[in-house]
């Protein structure tokens, strides 16, 4: 297949066709029939003929299909799929570990399962019961594969409780420095809280913001099969007369669809802004005192501090300006416009992935309190639109339960059990390199110290290290310190390329399990095996299992029940549930055959619920959950921990690595967006790819005047580097990115010159880039936002991208 070639959707069933050469492609398990799915991308219909998927179809009751899914049959069928389980060879040789170095560079074997599920139990149980939980890296990340039962998250925690014990992350990716910082502003993590519906948005906004947010691509996905309701209401907020502001670093997709009126800051300079608009609602006497004095705590301290009282810095809107590049005069008439009048921001994720990424999200709840809005029907702040397609009328429907990784008690008294004696072992999210780094550190966390466990074995499931995490090159150097790297995988990535033992994965078309979609939960879907798994590939909840049955704990893990057995009682569960909502569900045999069970009733009572509207109607019987109760402006709590990087307040703090002290030598700002064409690294192997790359590869956004200043031309290949590393990228010239920042989207599959070194990627992976640091002693966050680098025409020779081949497999040793 050409890779490079440019193709049209009507291709991908010649894709399919294709595909049937492919080594490890099975028959299928319904002949010519189309067969009911679900995924992250959405619930769909796979189409198949004998032997393999041909085409997906779109579900009738997803609202906006995915089209994402249409290259489900190249990304099942694919030839970088892991077929077999493989062993790298002088791993295989010494049964053990060995020479980590070689990672990456040196050959697979082919092995049954019964020799790599045998190493794998060894090396988690020999390390557990020498070092204990801490030597057990078991965080497994997120985003690869989905269902209730079978998970590769959620089973491998559960496994890695059964062996006692592990090291796992707080927090996340996407998230993690509001989800710290949250707590003592609004008294809840409050990201992931139910959002504030569209239809009381849409009624009662005079003004949305987008700040730092863009829902009409980040929509498409969500960690339950979507039905894309969401897009429901952004369509009505397209046809209503509501002015909407898109506050960005560039011009993303939302603002072009909604025309929005752009205010472009620099990137990581949002918290400036704000502090800014709060000067000028302040001395104009545009804030609503009422609220600030009925509802927060902390303003005077604020206030000062705005005023420059003490440091004698005022910083008002020429200040914010200077810092952040939107003229004065806009910023006072943007501030203006959203104190008069109702008004609802939606803030993104990407403005707190970075250096003090705690600042702007708090920044953003300040301002929001002296607008004013805060808990009045559909306005005020909202953090989760952006996200799941949230934001639909809910449907009256039961909630369906998944398998937990608790221990069920009837274990306790079993050999020793040692899950009931053994503590898991918490970082906080994305410091895991750090640990490898510098084992026994102490590091400060959220007012509390956290020594940093020193681990010798990692078991990797449904997250992909080497595109997701900062500073790849760090990371190549760190992982050798692991003694055992054990990746459970459904295709050849680079995590899986760096590992000992690799385990193929059964992906959702290859398996059973159970679903409820999002965010509505208006249907709860099956997973059903359309297809036999490629090759001898097997579901997570099957590896798992087999691993405990090696500790003697087979049941402990299982609770004697198959996946199917599992998904009835979830069944079993909701159709329990449903009684007491007065609704019927079919038999599970019903159910299953068919796919799916609707639930079709609107839950009215919630269809215009507001975020904080029970706290504005009564604070005293809905006080917060923060020490006052209230908002808190200046966090006291925080205040105790003295945090040079984190101080009490939303303040202003220079990133590490800004426009604001770039130099010649790295003068521009890398962000780095979420693909509309994949979920993180995930599909960019597959067909899809082609949509989205510029030469081959990875494109790199760039304005028309750097690009002119640096004579490149849209199509080049460019190499974008600093001193942690260098990537190649295709150059796309385009305005909707302003001078002097670059955006390349996260997730491209990182393609080292030479694997297992510093290294070249010549296929565009960001976090080459990127520069692996805590938002702040508070919350310990990811700051890959916060990146400076330069890009030049590329005139070395340019080589074949590897990213998406295999690693060389040997038969035997
Ligand atoms: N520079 C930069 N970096 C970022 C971000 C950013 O904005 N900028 N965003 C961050 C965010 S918000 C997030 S959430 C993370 C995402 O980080 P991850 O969750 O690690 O991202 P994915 O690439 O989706 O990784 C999922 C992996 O699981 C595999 N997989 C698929 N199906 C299955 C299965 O059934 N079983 C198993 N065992 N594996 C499976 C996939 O092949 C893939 O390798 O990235 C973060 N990194
Ligand atoms: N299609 C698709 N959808 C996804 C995902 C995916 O990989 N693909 N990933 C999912 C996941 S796990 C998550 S966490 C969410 C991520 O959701 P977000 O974090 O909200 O998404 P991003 O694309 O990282 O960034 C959103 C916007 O912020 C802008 N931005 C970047 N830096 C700054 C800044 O300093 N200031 C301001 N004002 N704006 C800035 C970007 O240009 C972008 O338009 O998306 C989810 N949805
Ligand atoms: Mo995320």
């Amino acid at each position: 297949m050409k890779r490079r070639d440019f193709i049209k959707f009507s291709a991908l069933a010649a894709t399919a066709a294709q595909a049937s050469r492919i080594e490890g492609v099975k028959q299928t398990i319904f002949d010519n029939k189309k067969v009911f799915g679900a995924n992250r991308f959405g619930p769909f219909w796979a189409n198949l003929n004998s032997s393999q998927i041909v085409s997906v179809s779109d579900f009738e009751g997803d609202k906006f299909p995915n089209t994402m899914n249409y290259s489900l049959p190249d990304s099942v069928q694919n030839e970088n799929r892991v077929l077999y389980p493989m062993v790298r060879k002088s791993y295989l040789k010494a049964k053990g570990a060995a020479k980590s170095e070689l990672r990456g560079k040196e050959e697979f074997v082919r092995v049954s399962w019964d020799t790599a599920l045998d190493l794998a139990a060894k090396a988690l149980k020999e390390n557990f019961d020498k070092y204990g939980a801490e030597a057990i890296y078991g965080e497994c990340y997120w985003w690869g594969g989905s269902g209730k039962v079978s998970w590769g998250r959620t089973v491998a925690h559960r496994m890695l409780k059964v062996l006692g014990g592990y090291v796992e992350e707080s927090g996340d990716y996407s998230t993690g420095a509001g989800l710290v910082i949250m707590p003592h502003v609004l008294g809840g993590s409050a990201v992931y809280d139910a959002p504030t519906k569209w239809k009381a948005i849409v009624k009662n906004a005079k003004n949305v913001v987008f700040w730092g947010t863009d829902p009409i691509v980040t929509n498409q996905i969500s960690s339950v099969p979507p039905t894309h309701d969401g897009y429901l209401g952004m369509q009505e907020l397209k046809k209503s007369d509501i002015k909407t502001y898109s506050v960005n670093v560039m011009i993303n997709d939302t603002a072009r669809y909604y025309g929005s009126e752009n205010i472009i800051v620099r990137p990581n300079t949002d918290t400036a802004l704000i502090i800014g608009m709060c000067h000028y609602l302040f001395t104009n006497n545009l804030y609503d005192e009422e609220f600030i004095k009925k509802y927060t705590v902390g303003f005077n301290k604020f206030k000062d501090y705005f005023l420059g009282t003490q440091d004698k810095v005022v910083k008002d809107i020429e200040w914010a300006s200077k810092i952040c590049g939107v003229p004065a005069g806009t910023i006072a008439q943007f501030a203006t416009r959203l104190a008069k009048e109702p008004t609802t921001v939606l803030i993104g994720r990407a403005l707190q992935r970075a250096d003090h990424g705690e600042q702007p999200f708090w920044a953003l709840v300040v301002l929001n309190a002296m607008l004013g809005h805060v808990g009045k029907e559909g306005l005020g702040f909202e953090f989760s639109l952006g996200y799941g397609s949230a934001g639909a009328t809910d449907k009256i429907a039961p909630v369906l339960k998944g398998l937990s990784t608790r221990i069920d008690e009837k274990y306790e008294n079993i050999d020793g059990a040692p899950w009931k004696t053994t503590k898991n072992i918490t970082i906080p999210s994305s410091r895991s390199i750090e640990a490898l780094e510098h084992p026994g550190k102490e590091i400060d966390y959220d007012g509390t110290k956290i020594k940093l466990p020193h681990m010798r074995v990692a078991y990797m499931a449904s997250g992909s290290m080497f595109t997701r995490h900062q500073d790849v090159n760090n990371i190549v150097k760190q992982w050798r310190k692991f003694d055992t790297v054990i990746t459970a995988e459904p295709y050849w990535t680079s995590t899986a390329k760096f590992s000992d033992i690799v385990l193929p994965v059964a992906i959702e078309v290859e398996r059973n399990d159970i679903n409820q979609t999002g965010s509505t939960g208006e249907y709860i879907v099956a997973y059903k095996p359309a297809i036999e798994p490629m090759g001898e590939s097997k579901s997570d909840f099957w590896i798992c299992e087999q691993i405990c049955k090696r500790w003697g704990r087979g049941e402990v893990f299982s609770e004697g029940k198959d996946e199917l057995g599992w998904m009835k009682e979830f069944y079993a569960d909701a159709a329990e549930q449903a009684k007491g909502l007065n609704l019927t569900m079919p038999s599970f045999e019903e159910f299953y055959e068919k796919g799916y069970v609707r639930f079709e009733k609107d839950n009215t009572e919630t269809e215009l619920y507001t975020r904080l509207a029970a706290f504005r109607e009564n604070p005293a019987k809905n006080r917060l959950g923060t020490p006052s109760g209230k908002i808190e402006i200046y966090s006291p709590t925080i205040a105790k921990m003295n945090y040079a990087d984190c101080p009490p307040m939303p303040t202003w703090i220079e990133p590490k690595e800004w426009l604001g002290n770039a130099t010649k030598k790295y003068p521009l700002h890398v962000v780095s967006p979420h693909s509309r064409y994949r979920l993180h690294s995930q599909l960019n192997n597959s067909i899809i790819r082609n949509f989205a790359e510029v030469s081959g590869r990875e494109p790199v956004l760039i304005n028309p005047k750097d690009a002119k200043e640096r004579g490149l031309a849209t199509g080049d290949v460019a190499r974008v580097f600093n001193d942690r590393g260098e990537i190649l990228a295709g150059v796309l010239i385009t305005d909707i990115v302003p001078e002097r920042v670059v955006a390349i989207c996260e997730g491209a599959w990182y393609d080292p010159e030479i694997w297992g070194e510093k290294s070249l990627c010549q296929h565009g992976c960001v976090n080459v880039l990127t520069f692996d640091k805590g938002t702040s002693k508070l919350a310990q966050s990811n700051s890959a936002h916060t990146v400076l680098a330069q890009i030049e025409k590329f005139k070395g020779e340019i080589k074949p991208i590897t990213a998406f081949s295999k690693p060389k497999i040997l038969q035997s040793i």
